[in-house]
Formats: structure tokens, C-alpha cells, sequence
């Protein structure tokens, strides 16, 4: 009984009356003497087969019994409409085949019923995805990308695709993975900063890419990944107002579209009650982000100008705003040589980050388009602006002023979701101790 992808039925389209040949996993088995049932889980759900012994060939009973939960396999029969069973329906089979026998002992329970810790989980992940829960995690993350594809395509944006191996570093503060590219040193790319960059000066204009970013970060949190998925937008005549229009859109698009889309879903992770942000994000400056870090008094030190928002200093302000806000102007010496100054104040930059209460989403700003500016930006940096001659020397050519901002997808998704821990939100999570599966 091959499975034919065309003519099969899945579980929860099976309708009474039908003839149906359906495929999937076995759930459970219930054997009750003269009656057993078999629940048979696919893509879709689950559906009850029932096993009137005396009424069904010996053989076919003995197969359909035997085998051990989880195994695939494939069932062809009569659906009946029958008010006991889970979903209303069940099949009376005439035909059925092991496809793919499980062992008897799982490293993990995908019913759900023993519970597993999340690195037995990330170690098993293809049976942690057969949990609901689970799996909502990942049709849900694959609905956000889809409908921030979409809203960039509103905002008049081009997809692009940068390349993963580089040779040089961007972002400061974390390291490069350095891997050897034909006896040259190269590096794993920590952002499509300069490349995204480089397409403002294209005719392309407006571009955004959904990509892999690696970070050599030591530490191990909730929230830190050594290879993310960033979210990147670029967009020539944009200042950093414009960009962070841009995010509260894509935002928010990306929640509706969840909310709209998802519902089964979200009612898997038990968020029936999910909530849009309404799109207007307040935006504090620096210097309003720290008083009111201050104000709230959860710091053991005060903070002072020139400092970093620490974890701490994040969720006091993400306490007292209680919802998505950007914090804007943050002193230039703490953002990178790309972000540009205040027109009237060099100490004070364009960039900002957008933060979740818990933690932050997104970092951008408006980029140093002057090829002069630029290259002293390197050198302050102590960067060597020759090592990057091949993107300063884009900026004598023709470079419309710019704006743009880096939103790491993993945080979207499990900020949205509530999760606790970054990793649940990537199917093979890359940290500290984790390189397989
Ligand atoms: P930044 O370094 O702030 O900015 O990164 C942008 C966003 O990417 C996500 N992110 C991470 N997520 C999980 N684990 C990590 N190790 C990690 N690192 C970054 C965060 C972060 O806010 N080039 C700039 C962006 C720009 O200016 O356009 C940049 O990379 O959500």
C-alpha cells in the first residue's frame, strides 16, 4: 500500500463516508481485549482506527497491535462518524503496513506526558517537534518571516543575500570566528552591515535580507546565540526616524499576521489571549532611557552617561515603559564607526535600538555617508580603513544618505511567544557547548 501523496487522506480533512488511505505516526494504542484503538497522528492532527478483533482479518490485527508508538504507517479503510471518538470520526481499516517501526524506547516522549529538559530536547529535536507546542513554535516563526517578507515588499524593498564568509569584522564588542578560506584568514560574517550598505549606492535603493549572523559571543544566556537569523533593512534617503517607522511596521505586521494566521497555533502554547502592540512605539532618548533607569532605583550604581544599558538596566526600563519602545541618540563613543552623528552635536549619534520590554530586538541608525567622515570614523574605531578600502571607496562614487537596522528573529519570535530561552526558538541552536545536532 505505497502512500500517494495526491490521493492521500490527512487526519483532519478524513470525512464519514469516505474510503481514506491516511499516514503518520502511531500516538498510542489502547487494547482493550475485543476492541483496541490505534490514534494515528499526521501533519495535521489526529484520528482514532478502531480494531473490532473478531470483525477484522487476524493478521492485520496482529501488525496494527504489535508495533511500538511512533512507528510510521499507513492505514486505508472506511471513515465512520462516531461521537466517541477524539475527533468525531474514526477509520475501520482494511489495509495496513508498517512503514518505519520505532524502537520501543524513545530518548524523548513525544506525547509530552515526561517532561524533557530543553538539551535533551535541542538533542532530540526531531522528536521534540512532534509536540504541538513545539511545532506552533516553528509554523509560527515561519509565518513572521513570511509576512515580514511581505511588508517589505510594502515599503518597497529588494531581497538580497550577502555573503556568509567575509574578511573583515563589523560590529565591535563581539568576536569573529575565524575559519580558513584557501590558506588566507577569513571570518564568519557578523552582520551584512557594509554589504547592505553598499546596495544604497545601487540602483536597488531599498533592500532587506533574512540571513545568519555569527557571533563568537563567550557568554551563555537565554538570549545569546553564536549564529542568530538577522532581520536587515537598508534604505538610501532614510534617516533614522524613517527606519524606526519602518520596524514598528514590520513589527507589527508580523504580530498581526500571527495573530490572524496562527490561531491554532497560539492556542497550542496556550497564548489564546495574544496581543498586538499598537505600532507606536515611544521613543526615549539616551538621556531619558538613563533617568528613568535611575528613577527606578533597581540599580545597585546609578547609570551615567557613556555607559551601556546593562541586562539589569534593560528589564528595570523595560518595567517602568511596559511595552516595545526605541531608545535614540545614544552617545556616539558606544556605537559603531557606520552610525552617524548629530548634525549639531558629534558626541550624540542617530542610532537607536528598539527594545522589548525583556530585552532588545533591533539596533540601527542613520549611516556616516561622507567618504571623509567615514574613514576618520575608522580610524577612530582603530580600524584600519585600508582593510575596507573595498566599501569606503564606494562612498566617492555617488552615496545617497541612509538609514537601516539589524532585528535578530530569534528574539522576535521568542519575545513574541514568551519563551524564556532564545534556543527555543531555533530548531538547532549553535552556543558555547552546542555544535551538533
Ligand atoms: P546588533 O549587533 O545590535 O546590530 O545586532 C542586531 C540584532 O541582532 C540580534 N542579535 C543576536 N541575537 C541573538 N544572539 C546574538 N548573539 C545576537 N547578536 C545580535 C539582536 C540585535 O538587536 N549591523 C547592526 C545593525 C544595523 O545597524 O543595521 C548590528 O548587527 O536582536
Amino acid at each position: 500500500m505505497a502512500v500517494d501523496p495526491e490521493t492521500r487522506t490527512y487526519a483532519a480533512d478524513a470525512e464519514p463516508g469516505r474510503e481514506a488511505t491516511l499516514a503518520g505516526w502511531v500516538h498510542e494504542i489502547r487494547d482493550l481485549g475485543g476492541i483496541a484503538f490505534l490514534i494515528l497522528r499526521d501533519t495535521t492532527g489526529k484520528i482514532q482506527v478502531k480494531f473490532e478483533k473478531d470483525e477484522l482479518d487476524d493478521e492485520l490485527v496482529e501488525t496494527a497491535l504489535n508495533i511500538h508508538r511512533e512507528s510510521v504507517v499507513s492505514v486505508a479503510g472506511a471513515v465512520e462518524a462516531e461521537d466517541r471518538a477524539p475527533t468525531g470520526v474514526e477509520v475501520v481499516p482494511n489495509a495496513f503496513e508498517v512503514i518505519s517501526p520505532a524502537d520501543p524506547e524513545l530518548p524523548l516522549d513525544p506525547s509530552g506526558k515526561v517532561e524533557a529538559e530543553l538539551p535533551t530536547r535541542l538533542d532530540n529535536r526531531t522528536l521534540d517537534l512532534r509536540k504541538p507546542e513545539v511545532e506552533a513554535i516553528f509554523e509560527i516563526r515561519a509565518e513572521v518571516l513570511r509576512a515580514v517578507r511581505e511588508q517589505f515588499r510594502e515599503l518597497g524593498c529588494t531581497e538580497i543575500n550577502t555573503p556568509k564568509i567575509v574578511a573583515t569584522g563589523t560590529e565591535g564588542g563581539t568576536e569573529l570566528f575565524p575559519i580558513t578560506y584557501f590558506g588566507q584568514e577569513a571570518f564568519m560574517n557578523q552582520s551584512p552591515q557594509l554589504f547592505k550598505q553598499l546596495m544604497i549606492g545601487s540602483g536597488l535603493e531599498r533592500v532587506f535580507e533574512v540571513g545568519p549572523i555569527f557571533r563568537a559571543e563567550e557568554h551563555n544566556t537565554p538570549r545569546h546565540l553564536n549564529e542568530a537569523t538577522s532581520i536587515d533593512l537598508e534604505a538610501a534617503f532614510f534617516d533614522a526616524g524613517d527606519a524606526m517607522d519602518a520596524a514598528e511596521a514590520i513589527v507589527t505586521g508580523a504580530y498581526e499576521a500571527v495573530a490572524r494566521n496562527c490561531r491554532s497555533q497560539l492556542e497550542a502554547l496556550g497564548l489564546a489571549e495574544f496581543s498586538v502592540p499598537d505600532g507606536d512605539f515611544p521613543r526615549l532618548t539616551y538621556e531619558e532611557a538613563i533617568e528613568r533607569v535611575n528613577a527606578t532605583g533597581e540599580l545597585a550604581e546609578p547609570l551615567v552617561w557613556g555607559d551601556d544599558l546593562s541586562t539589569e538596566a534593560e528589564r528595570a526600563l523595560g518595567g517602568a515603559v511596559g511595552e516595545h519602545y526605541f531608545v535614540t541618540e545614544w552617545p556616539s563613543e558606544i556605537k559603531p564607526f557606520y552610525i552617524r552623528d548629530l548634525a549639531d552635536d558629534p558626541d550624540v549619534s542617530t542610532g537607536f535600538d528598539l527594545m522589548h520590554p525583556s530585552l532588545e530586538l533591533a539596533s540601527g541608525g542613520q549611516r556616516e555617508h561622507r567618504h571623509d567622515r567615514l574613514v576618520v570614523g575608522f580610524e577612530q574605531q582603530g580600524l584600519d580603513p585600508a582593510a575596507f578600502e573595498y566599501y569606503t571607496k564606494m562612498f566617492r562614487y555617488g552615496m545617497p544618505p541612509h538609514a537601516g537596522w539589524g532585528l535578530g528573529a530569534d528574539r522576535l519570535v521568542m519575545t513574541m511567544l514568551g519563551l524564556e530561552n532564545v534556543r527555543e526558538a531555533v530548531l538547532f541552536p549553535r552556543d558555547r557547548q552546542r555544535l551538533s545536532p
